[in-house]
């Protein structure tokens, strides 16, 4: 044993075990190695910065009453000079120190952000220094920073996640917390502070820029989040930021991983697969997914946003009613438009198939964001009036649905309490207890209901595996049999294929590939029944074995696998697309703050076209911002970005509907995106939504 244990050690050191157990293999040396292409702008020794007045924005009275030195701010073009005045040149090259900090998810591309600031500041001036918040917003709250290398940042180039420097989701939107971050930039002496984040982080940004104004510290703000809901638009539709960073390589990870289900689904033909992607609430990541995989059924939550039940609408006119519940999509219908796609697939013998749910689906689904409106709003309330969080205080689910109940009391008390009442309290009661939990879990630091925590799939696959076994109980959910198979299965045993055809499906005479049993036979009890009633057999005969191996080969069972994509294709290393993008951010980020910027968020326009054709930008953050609800009260916020249903991509995904559902005899129709690479022809340029929506005629 003694002689084993010193064999392994030594085994341990020869140079090839240790060379293939590194952590260190060829990818990594040349992801490290690439060296993204550089915008024609950016490739200048200086840039300089013009105001451009085409693009015009609609501006919220509350953002230019909150946000009053930066309101006014236009978008930015950034110009490359190699021979600038000498003024310029020194005010490019001053030295600076510049802190930059990630906030909320990590994206993928956000080292490349890093470096491409480096590479900018270094190039300005070789004694920039640039500081990374650790840990997220909380580094520059507590002053924890370190001077990011050379190394540091080498080591980290077109690598995934944030691990350089990590994340948080602490946001710095009160007196105290800017008092902090003022301390910090006084202490590390910085003229400027980068935040790369989302919405709720670039909200944070322009506020910021705001507060530090008299102070001189610069602001700039770099859209990332791979739910793809930053994209700028000005007041006439031109598009300033197609998407935010990260999105194309996540939703290719996904791609490629449920691209992989559709392959094995459509080889042992036994599972839906249920996959469940991010994107907190907007759909655009399972938009692009359906684009690259052509799973069978995508949903696209906006898409039900503004439904309307025509059927139910058309009974209630002919009864003279008004049927509410028409308007707006409710899970129950959403259910049975899944199961309808799955009962046509069963039809044409596929009872196998995918389908995408995007995890912010309920916020689309009327009854749902009825309560959590309201529960965000019930939540927040408590928050404010008590010392103890909510989610302290009432730590159980059943401690929850009691005080629920208890406001549900004090409406019956008191008529101006509206916020939650007894048809509430017992519509809430009817929602399965793992769903109730989901809808009450603890809203994240920006007030937002964390959709990815809740078992969206769940909730609805769960009604769909209702609805399937009532359709299988009314003989409608049945696999279709191929008719080449049944007459060759008969004959074989001497039966005539005719006679017993006639007697077994519904549609034999209609000359179709795949046969259906009839509606009334969904048991060995009722083919029986079915057969003696016709002749096929006696009473005290038995099926004929060939007869009842076709009926079970037609008794659907509904397997399910469930996925979720979301973390893992967050953690990817960038596709090229992202790693260009991001770099260039980080050089936009340079050029924005060495021309005095603040309130700006970089971007590179025209991500949707060819290369050659990018262009960095500053956008200016304020006139983004308009009122929502936030913690149940309005706040100024950088708008979210939704699935448009007008869009090019949306409507190409809609007319494909039918063909990837592929609900008829023959192959399905899935595209393999393949895995990310960084280099090679086989990696996409960029997104597909993105091509799609520049062309604009559709
Ligand atoms: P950001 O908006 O901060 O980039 O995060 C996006 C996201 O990945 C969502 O898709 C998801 O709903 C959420 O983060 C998950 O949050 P957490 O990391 O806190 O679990």
């Amino acid at each position: 044993m003694e002689k084993d244990f010193m064999d392994l050690e030594n085994f341990l050191k020869n140079p090839e075990v240790q060379s293939v157990t590194g952590n260190i293999n060829q990818e990594l040396i040349e992801r490290r190695k690439y060296v993204p292409s550089v915008c024609k702008a950016l490739s200048h020794k200086y840039t300089v910065l013009e105001d451009n007045p085409y693009f015009k924005f609609s501006i919220d009275k509350e953002a230019g009453k909150q946000l009053p030195y930066i309101i006014n701010n236009k978008v930015q073009n950034i110009i490359g000079v190699d021979s600038p005045d000498e003024s310029l040149r020194q005010k490019y090259c001053k030295q600076r120190n510049i802190g930059i900090v990630f906030s909320g998810g990590p994206a993928p591309g956000g080292h490349n952000v890093i470096a491409g600031l480096f590479d900018a500041a270094k190039k300005a001036n070789p004694e920039n220094k640039i500081y990374g918040f650790l840990l997220g917003p909380d580094g520059i709250l507590e002053n924890e920073a370190i001077e990011l290398t050379k190394s540091i940042v080498d080591s980290h180039r077109n690598l995934g996640g944030f691990t350089m420097i990590k994340t948080g989701r602490t946001k710095i939107d009160t007196k105290k917390k800017m008092a902090l971050t003022r301390a910090t930039c006084k202490n590390l002496n910085l003229d400027a502070i980068v935040i790369v984040g989302g919405d709720d982080s670039n909200t944070n940004a322009a506020f910021l820029a705001q507060e530090m104004f008299d102070d001189r510290l610069q602001v700039i703000g770099v859209p990332k989040t791979i739910d793809g809901d930053i994209q700028v638009k000005d007041i006439d539709g031109n598009v300033l930021c197609a998407i935010s960073f990260g999105f194309h390589t996540a939703a290719r990870a996904f791609a490629n991983e449920i691209s992989n289900l559709c392959t094995d689904c459509s080889s042992d033909v036994k599972y839906w697969h249920i996959c469940k992607v991010m994107g907190r609430v907007a759909s655009h990541l399972a938009l692009e997914v359906a684009l690259q995989t052509h799973a069978n059924i995508t949903l696209i939550g906006e898409e039900f946003a503004d439904y309307i039940d025509e059927k139910r609408i058309e009974k209630a006119k002919k009864a003279k009613i008004v049927d509410y519940s028409a308007y707006g999509m409710t899970l129950r219908h959403l259910s049975r438009l899944i199961c309808d796609g799955i009962v046509r697939r069963a039809a044409v013998g596929k009872n196998y198939g995918v389908i995408v749910i995007p995890e912010g689906i309920l916020e689309f689904i009327d009854e749902i964001q009825v309560f959590i409106i309201k529960l965000n709003t019930i939540i927040a309330e408590y928050n404010k009036k008590h010392d103890i969080d909510f989610h302290s205080d009432f730590p159980m689910l059943r401690d929850k649905l009691e005080y629920l109940r208890r406001l549900a009391r004090r409406s019956r008390e008191d008529s101006s309490f509206t916020i939650w009442n007894t048809r509430d309290d017992d519509l809430f009661d009817d929602i399965p207890e793992f769903f109730q939990k989901g809808l009450l879990t603890e809203r994240d630091s920006h007030g937002n209901f964390q959709f990815s925590l809740v078992e969206t799939d769940k909730v609805i696959m769960e009604l769909v595996t209702d609805y399937l076994n009532i359709l299988k109980e009314n003989g409608v959910y049945k696999i279709g049999i191929e008719r080449a198979y049944y007459i060759d299965i008969l004959n074989k045993e001497g039966f005539d294929p005719d006679f017993f055809g006639h007697v077994l499906f519904r549609n034999y005479d209609d000359n179709n590939r795949f046969l259906l049993v009839k509606e009334s036979i969904i048991s060995v009890k009722t083919l029986k029944k079915v057969l003696i009633k016709e002749g096929a057999i006696r009473e005290n005969e038995n099926i004929p074995a060939c007869v009842e191996k076709i009926f079970k080969k037609s008794a659907p069972k509904f397997k399910t696998q469930v996925h979720f994509y979301g973390y893992d294709g967050r953690g990817n290393d960038p596709t090229r697309f992202d790693c260009i993008y991001t770099y260039n951010l980080g050089l936009t980020v340079f050029s924005l703050i060495a021309n005095g910027s603040t309130g700006q968020m970089a971007a590179i326009k025209n991500l949707e076209m060819d290369f050659s054709r990018w262009e960095p930008v500053g956008i200016p953050i304020a006139p983004l911002m308009h009122l929502e609800e936030r913690k149940g009260k309005l706040a100024l916020v950088l708008e979210k970005s939704v699935v448009n249903v007008n869009s090019t991509a949306f409507k190409v995904v809609k007319a494909f509907e039918e063909k990837w559902l592929a609900a008829e005899p023959g192959e399905d129709h899935y595209r393999r995106p393949g895995p990310i690479r960084f280099t090679g022809k086989s990696e996409e340029d960029r997104p597909i939504t993105l091509v799609l929506n520049a062309l604009k005629d559709a």
